[in-house]
């Protein structure tokens, strides 16, 4: 959508005394538009009036409350809605598809773990066979197992199945918490399963009964998993992603163009149009092509009053200035035939006020049958925010009750129809105002009439709950954005860069880590270069990150020649054809490093091991069967000396030379902002 609340949160606890009661300071960060934020809970009786916080500083919204010793429940209140704490992991259902955040007050004292005193703390052994945090069946023949136990409190744990043993590797989770990993090849549709921690001559099982000192395993049966299996397609790892705003792209057809088309290149406002369409698409297959990109994305495309397409009027058409069933057809056909995939935008959260629905609404208001399709405030219905429930606050984008039986059967009419057609996927508008249960039942929509397709959610915050329930199996992934602006864009170095992305990583599933969609920009921020201030040789190095970091990289259009923009509509502008007003170095760059990405099986799908991170320098490890890739980024505006520990003989990818050290390490220097792959050379 337009502007998405970019969430953050944290709770910091002050004590002020001994006293039982101690100020908690809640935060919440919020977009300009947000109006009022209120914090509500278990402790202020559920009142937006005794929760109201303050705008602090920029758009964070702050309040300090005494709260006594003791566990709650709270959400906030944004612009009215409500919201559970989006930066809280810990989370519990409020029964109707939203949550609550769990707020504990108070010091509690956990025990201290001695590894071999033969004592384990059964309450701080923890599984959940209906958790994907601890089972996790990434396919038939590969499940993830998890258990947690009390930090250093156990000599091992092993996984049993079938009664055999397998040592379970452990993580260090938190300050409080060690977790045991194992992944799991299964050899049988059903196997019986359960844990054996030890410790000194202490031995218990987990299993059925909980933490026992006799062993009564769990069934795990892939005919009725207690956790259901989530894979993404095998052809969305590691591929390209290209985002078309249709519009802005290319006009292949003057004939199907708005009167009031504006001349291709003018500047954008909110409400015009450049006469872009689907036939603009094909006629620059070859330069898609071309580029390398394996996904193309597209803003919405069915009809709809305005340029951007995210308030629908109706859902089973294609716009008609983006051309007929016949063009989407035509456009599905040469995309595969190009070996390229296409996720369309699908926008459920809210409709535009001229789809029928609503319009019925407007008619017929009390008696019209679609009165539960929307969340009416009022009667009469007019089209005013205050009359009913909207896409933030705004009126022609009025909220689609996707709870409702009759909305439901609607939309997977709509989702059957488009999927059916041969598209390969969907990413979802604003999921994080969408129901879960809604989101659930979508995704198996989708899979079901094509059962190997993409469902991308647009969440700008972690997604793991969505991904844990099973809602989605790839994400627009804004945290890689975040993490990878701190580091190049604002030098707060490789660490943080670090930090963040393996803070998302380790809360993802494992077998999703490939097809997340690691974007710099998007049609909802200003364009990465334009935040670089056109400085190109960082934009080089940022998109050379993105480029050969896990998952799958999402290209703007327009970002390879250049682009540039502020904020919407800036971001928005006519794609450039004309190659005099190129930037040659970067369409080169993005060209060079979409082929290595392509061409090397390591950076596309392999495994991700980071080894150097100092100011700002990255170094990363890529590697595949018999591949192996290391990767150096100096984000920095100063030359830098890497002493490597490695040492025969690499290929430079970038630069097609050959290093060479038969006994010394290899010693590396890096200009300020160079990128280096180096892929190590067998022979
Ligand atoms: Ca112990
Ligand atoms: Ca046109």
């Amino acid at each position: 959508m337009k502007r998405i609340v970019i969430a953050f949160f944290f709770i910091s606890m002050m004590m002020t005394s001994l006293s039982i009661a101690r100020k908690v300071f809640f935060a919440y960060q919020a977009t300009e538009n947000v109006k009022s934020v209120a914090v509500i809970g278990n402790f202020n009786n559920w009142s937006p009036a005794m929760g109201k916080m303050k705008r602090a500083f920029g758009t964070v919204w702050t309040i300090q409350i005494e709260i006594p010793d003791g566990v709650y429940l709270y959400n906030f209140v944004v612009n009215g809605k409500i919201v559970a704490d989006p930066r809280n992991p810990k989370r519990k259902s409020n029964g109707k598809g939203g949550f609550y955040s769990v707020l504990t007050v108070g010091t509690f004292s956990l025990p201290k773990g001695v590894v071999g005193d033969g004592i384990i703390h059964k309450n701080y052994v923890v599984f959940n066979e209906h958790s994907r945090v601890y089972l996790n069946p990434a396919s038939t023949n590969t499940i993830y197992f998890a258990i947690d136990t009390l930090k250093d409190d156990v000599q091992f744990v092993n996984f049993k199945a079938d009664d055999k043993l397998y040592p379970m590797t452990r993580v260090k989770l938190n300050r409080y918490t060690d977790r045991y990993k194992i992944i799991f090849h299964p050899s049988k549709k059903e196997f019986l399963y359960e844990f054996v921690l030890e410790d000194g001559n202490t031995k218990v099982y987990m299993g059925k009964d909980g933490v026992a000192t006799s062993s009564r395993p769990f069934t795990f049966d892939f005919s009725t998993p207690t956790v259901s299996i989530l894979k993404d397609p095998d052809w969305a790892d590691g591929a390209v992603v290209y985002e078309i705003f249709p519009d802005r792209f290319f006009n292949g057809d003057i004939s199907n163009d708005p009167s009031y088309t504006m001349r291709w290149g003018g500047t954008p406002t909110y409400d015009n149009f450049f006469g872009g369409d689907l036939q603009g698409i094909i006629d620059k297959i070859g330069y898609l092509k071309d580029l390398g990109i394996g996904v193309l994305y597209t803003t919405p495309i069915f009809d709809s009053p305005s340029n951007h397409k995210y308030n629908t009027r109706d859902y089973m058409k294609i716009d008609r200035h983006f051309g007929t069933l016949k063009t989407f057809q035509n456009l599905i056909e040469i995309l595969h035939s190009n070996n390229i995939r296409w996720i369309i935008d699908g926008v459920f959260n809210h409709t535009g006020t001229s789809f029928s629905a609503f319009q019925d609404l407007l008619k017929n208001q009390k008696k019209s049958k679609y009165v539960n399709w929307y969340f009416v405030k009022h009667f009469p219905v007019r089209i005013e925010s205050g009359d009913y429930a909207t896409f933030q606050n705004y009126p022609s984008l009025p909220k689609l009750n996707t709870n409702d039986p009759s909305v439901q059967k609607y939309l997977k009419q709509v989702v059957d129809y488009w999927t059916s057609k041969g598209i390969d996927g969907w990413r979802i508008d604003s999921a994080n105002t969408i129901s879960n249960s809604f989101l659930i039942k979508l995704y198996g929509w989708i899979h079901k009439c094509k059962p190997n397709s993409l469902d991308v959610a647009e969440i700008w915050t972690n997604a793991s709950n969505w991904f844990n329930e099973g809602a989605f199996n790839s994400t627009m992934n804004y945290l890689f954005k975040d993490a990878a602006y701190s580091y190049i864009v604002y030098g707060a170095g490789a660490q943080a860069f670090l930090n963040s992305t393996n803070a998302y990583l380790s809360s993802y599933p494992p077998q999703l880590w490939n097809s997340l969609w690691n974007l710099i920009d998007s049609h909802d921020t200003i364009r990465a270069l334009t935040a670089l201030k056109n400085n190109v040789q960082k934009m080089k190095a940022l998109v050379g990150l993105q480029m050969t970091f896990i998952g799958a990289p999402m290209v703007y259009y327009g970002d390879e020649n250049g682009m540039t923009g502020g904020r919407d509509p800036l971001n928005r502008r006519c794609m450039v054809w004309n190659k005099r007003k190129w930037n040659f170095e970067l369409h080169s760059w993005y060209k060079t490093l979409i082929k290595i990405r392509n061409e090397t099986p390591a950076i596309k799908v392999g495994n991700y091991v980071p080894f150097l991170a100092r100011d700002q320098l990255f170094g990363f490890e890529r590697s595949y069967k018999n591949q192996d890739v290391y990767i150096f980024i100096n984000g920095g505006k100063k030359l830098e000396n890497v002493q490597t520990r490695l040492s025969g003989k690499f290929r430079d990818l970038v630069n097609d030379s050959i290093w060479s050290s038969k006994s010394k390490p290899i010693a590396l220097k890096l200009q300020p902002y160079e990128v280096l792959i180096l892929e190590k050379m067998k022979k």
